[in-house]
């Protein structure tokens, strides 16, 4: 426990509360993975072991749980990439079997890598077992490209994206590239018959079928990934092009027409330039929050309300969780805007852009999954001034296991993407750590009780220790290196040497 904790633990100074849940989270990561599982094959189950809720299955959340151990535990990281990489061809069944190419990872997993989504579901209010359509969420196979991604640049493990990572990466992308279709009225692209991350929205109000079409969130991701693809293809040397190609059968035409995907798939937009969720969501109703919120305690989860009332969700503009938001949760505002440029939407600037979209989804989301807020907290660090919004959705996201803010269901099991996403949210946030190959650039900005914050990461097989003051922050190296290191803070820049310290005098932390 003492060599986990020297590289885990986090120091908080000036506020006990979070100083205590974060160690609380920390804790249950590590009971959950940690060196000693790197070499059982197992996955970062999203109800951590202490429970059994979703029966210990894997499922998108990694998103949220991998960061903190690319900087603190990379084994462990790619361990779980790992546990994807073993199941690639149970993904490529998954998506011949859906009449789709390459490989379609299920929503839930476990075993043996085939779908285990439940196809119904005890709603709590009513008593009811309702149809449960969320297998429909076929953005899991983005999240799992993101990782390695995430995973490769956090560690420069080339021999595991050699090996591993790029032919998984090739057959999600493969996958994208096959569910896309075009349309001769528009000439677009158009992803249909899925799920974002909002689980309320399962389907068109009163349809039969499940999914709704162009979730903004899965395009906007695809066409990203498509275009990361392309690059890395078009960037192989020759060993490692006729070694990819000769284990996935990708060629030269297939990666060209993946350009004309990339570049038009479908997003829609109302006259105000907010996103749509997905193709339609405009045209679904309001819903009156305030008579939800006078009638009922918590309405959080506004799905099991409705449904027990004999209505949907379908129907109303109404989010579990951040969907089109988390685009800027994956990418920063500027790669959004990118993205959308690329397919040929131009939506100005990008913090206004997000801005306006926040602002219109915040005021719809019920924040019922524990991730929301994890989002939001992570996102308004973008915004001038958002820093107070910014720490009461932490102060959330930290209640969320140690209160059981959902009533009951943390004793079925704790949730690892809250309690990975919170510490995330110190180092990527508060902290304003970006990670680049030879260098960290930071933009500190703590809540203002917050007297000292302290901790370790891994990055590029080296380790860095951070402590910030009110008025200063030290790093220092503490492992040996000759290669030349910086550290960025608002463009002064300075070379950290190993086994070396630096500081900065803040000027607002
Ligand atoms: O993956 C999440 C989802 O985003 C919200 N409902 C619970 C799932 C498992 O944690």
């Amino acid at each position: 426990w003492d060599a986990l904790w020297s590289m885990a633990d986090f120091i908080i100074d000036g506020d006990r509360f979070a100083q205590k849940a974060i160690r609380l989270h920390i804790y249950h990561l590590l009971v959950t993975a940690s060196p000693h599982n790197k070499d059982i094959d197992t996955g970062l189950p999203a109800r951590g072991l202490h429970g059994e809720a979703y029966r210990g299955h894997i499922f998108w959340d990694e998103l949220f749980v991998l960061p903190f151990y690319n900087l603190h535990f990379p084994e462990i990281a790619r361990a779980a990439l790992m546990y994807r990489y073993r199941r690639l061809d149970a993904a490529r069944d998954y998506a011949r079997e859906n009449g789709f190419k390459g490989a379609m990872y299920p929503w839930q997993t476990a075993n043996d890598g085939y779908e285990e989504t439940q196809k119904i579901h005890y709603n709590p209010v009513s008593g009811d077992w309702d149809p449960d359509l969320s297998r429909k969420q076929r953005h899991v196979s983005l999240a799992i490209a993101y990782n390695v991604l995430n995973y490769c640049r956090s560690t420069n493990d080339r021999e595991f994206m050699h090996k591993y990572g790029a032919e998984m990466m090739f057959e999600i992308a493969r996958f994208w590239a096959s569910i896309a279709q075009k349309s001769d009225d528009d000439n677009r692209y158009h992803i249909r018959k899925v799920m974002g991350p909002d689980e309320f929205q399962e389907k068109y109000p009163g349809a039969e079928e499940g999914g709704i079409d162009d979730n903004a969130y899965t395009n906007v991701m695809t066409s990203w990934l498509l275009n990361k693809m392309i690059h890395l293809y078009n960037d192989f040397d020759n060993e490692k092009l006729k070694d990819i190609q000769d284990k996935t059968g990708i060629n030269d035409q297939e990666v060209e027409k993946w350009k004309d995907i990339r570049d038009n798939l479908y997003i829609e937009f109302n006259d105000d330039g907010i996103m749509a969720q997905f193709k339609g969501y405009f045209d679904l109703e309001e819903l009156d929050w305030d008579k939800y919120r006078k009638k009922y305690n918590n309405i959080r989860r506004m799905d099991r309300i409705l449904k027990a009332e004999g209505d949907s969700p379908d129907k109303y503009k109404v989010a579990k969780q951040a969907d089109a938001l988390m685009l800027f949760y994956t990418l920063s505002p500027e790669q959004v805007k990118k993205a959308l440029n690329q397919m040929g939407y131009d939506v100005g600037d990008e913090i206004e852009f997000l801005k306006k979209n926040y602002k219109y989804y915040t005021k719809r989301t019920s924040h019922g999954s524990t991730l929301s807020y994890v989002v939001h907290a992570a996102i308004i660090k973008y915004m001038k001034d958002g820093q107070d919004a910014s720490n009461v959705c932490f102060k959330h996201a930290l209640e969320s296991d140690i209160y059981d803010t959902q009533g009951g269901t943390t004793k079925e099991g704790i949730h690892t993407g809250v309690m990975a996403g919170t510490i995330d949210i110190i180092v990527e946030s508060f902290a304003g750590i970006e990670l680049f190959k030879d260098h960290f650039a930071l933009k500190p900005s703590f809540p203002d009780h917050w007297k000292h914050a302290g901790f370790r990461i891994h990055h590029m097989n080296r380790t860095f220790e951070f402590a910030f003051f009110n008025d200063e922050f030290k790093v220092v190296s503490l492992s040996e290196y000759e290669e030349p290191f910086y550290i960025n803070y608002n463009g002064d820049k300075k070379e950290l040497k190993s086994h070396d310290t630096i500081t900065f005098q803040m000027k607002n932390h």
